[in-house]
């Protein structure tokens, strides 16, 4: 054994909305620590593994993470110390089977995914290899390379094309539009370093386009998204467009549009609450009726949760009627899980996953997700969550798996920008050890 567990830490720290979380750091013999921080989600899926609060404390209106703390020094602490960190998969088995039910609600998806992430950070610094080489060899330990059958992706480390929030509304902003995130996607860069430049010059002209139109454009949402209160999603969507125009970019060959819809946040009875468009709730096929209108009007590459958590049949209509043409990715429909996801391949619905590893729990769990993604043809997008810290995690994750995408939430915030310019050392530093392929992963949406 090479990387013997000693130490096993954790706190209560805060993120990015000032809501408590997990930080845990592992120490292996004779090493630095190991920590990880723990991100917080707020358009949450019902089939989520489930975070663990002080909910019965009065203190920091029962959002307090002490029980998910004291699980980590005593019950985890006691399961792994002696372990050996390197053996990714074989820490994640104690922690599920430790934790025993099927949301990890015992023991916190919180306290769980904290140690997971710690332990795989405390082999990197047992072994002195950074971060992302370290995620790279779990990778390839617990997924293997051999059978992997997808063309392109999956077969080496990637910067990701980012998916980048630009206005944003639903429950990170006030609920001043229906829609949660409108997304921009740089698919004509041809290096992450200028995607990245493509997106912070299209965000700061979008505040400038808001401001000259007599709408809100300085401040912002949870993810650094603008939150201006607009009419409807589609002046939001036609708002992003001349943002990318201004910016001297050509929109849908450049820059392309995605939306999550998030709609199972506004799904009630079987309908969809949609004022802005209808006063009365709208059907499943009204709803793809409606998206696939806006997808023949705008440039519109990508949609995320466009039908509800439950609403399988709605999600075959709009997999039959645009599948071949967006991505169409499941986030509260999947929550980065095996059997769900397994459940809308065996169904033929979607075809991408949203892969946040809190949705789940371990990161071995999260890897298993990735695997079975890649090798039925779903894009994966790797994503950050709307409470999110200076953990890097995703970041790394995303490149040594070559998941191909990432969304974090917009260029404001340093809870985002953490994210984004790891990547930009990562771009440096990998050199020639990374590929990026950004847009062209689309060839088949886009031909
Ligand atoms: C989402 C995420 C991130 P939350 O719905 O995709 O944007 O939001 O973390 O609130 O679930
Ligand atoms: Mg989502």
């Amino acid at each position: 054994m090479t990387s013997r567990i000693e130490r096993v830490h954790a706190r209560e720290v805060f993120d990015s909305r000032g809501k408590p979380t997990v930080e845990v750091e592992v120490t292996c013999a004779g090493a630095r620590p190991g920590r990880a921080m723990v991100p917080s989600g707020a358009s949450t899926g019902r089939f989520e593994a489930v975070e663990l609060r002080d909910r019965s404390d009065s203190r920091l209106d029962g959002l307090g993470v002490r029980q998910a703390v004291r699980n980590v020094c005593t019950e985890i602490a006691s399961a792994i110390i002696g372990l050996d960190a390197d053996d990714q998969a074989e820490i994640d088995r104690r922690l599920i089977e430790l934790d025993g039910t099927p949301q990890k609600s015992r023991l916190g998806a919180n306290a769980i995914l904290g140690t997971s992430l710690a332990v795989a950070y405390a082999s990197a610094e047992a072994r002195g290899v950074s971060p992302v080489i370290r995620f790279r060899e779990i990778w390839d330990a617990i997924v293997g390379h051999v059978e992997i059958v997808l063309d392109k992706l999956g077969m080496r480390m990637l910067l990701p094309l980012p998916m980048v929030n630009m206005i944003s509304g639903g429950l990170h902003a006030g609920r001043q539009l229906e829609f949660q995130d409108f997304l921009i996607l740089p698919v004509g860069a041809t290096s992450y370093s200028q995607a990245f430049e493509w997106i912070v010059t299209v965000y700061r002209r979008l505040g400038r386009v808001l401001i000259e139109r007599g709408h809100e454009g300085i401040l912002v949402g949870d993810e650094g998204g603008y939150g201006p209160k607009l009419r409807t999603n589609e002046e939001a969507i036609e708002l992003v467009v001349a943002a990318i125009e201004v910016a001297g970019l050509n929109p849908g060959d450049d820059v392309a549009i995605g939306l999550d819809v998030a709609s199972t946040h506004f799904f009630e009875d079987g309908r969809y609450r949609l004022p802005s468009v209808s006063s009365s709730p709208l059907t499943a096929e009204q709803m793809v009726d409606l998206l696939e209108g806006w997808v023949a009007r705008y440039p519109i590459i990508s949609l995320e949760d466009p039908l509800a958590e439950d609403d399988w049949t709605g999600w075959r209509l709009i997999t039959e009627r645009l599948g071949k043409r967006v991505q169409l990715i499941g986030d509260d429909l999947f929550v980065t899980n095996v059997a769900r996801l397994r459940e809308g391949i065996e169904r033929g619905v979607a075809n991408s996953v949203l892969i946040k590893p809190n949705q789940i729990g371990t990161l071995t769990e999260t890897l298993a997700t990735l695997r079975l993604a890649i090798d039925n043809g779903y894009w994966p997008v790797v994503s950050a969550r709307s409470g999110e810290t200076e953990d890097t995690t995703i970041a790394d994750l995303v490149v040594a798996t070559g998941a191909g995408q990432l969304k974090v939430g917009s260029v404001a915030r340093s809870e985002r920008l953490a994210k984004y310019n790891q990547l930009l050392r990562l771009e440096e530093t990998l050199r020639t050890d990374v590929g990026y392929l950004g847009g062209s992963i689309f060839e088949s949406l886009r031909s």
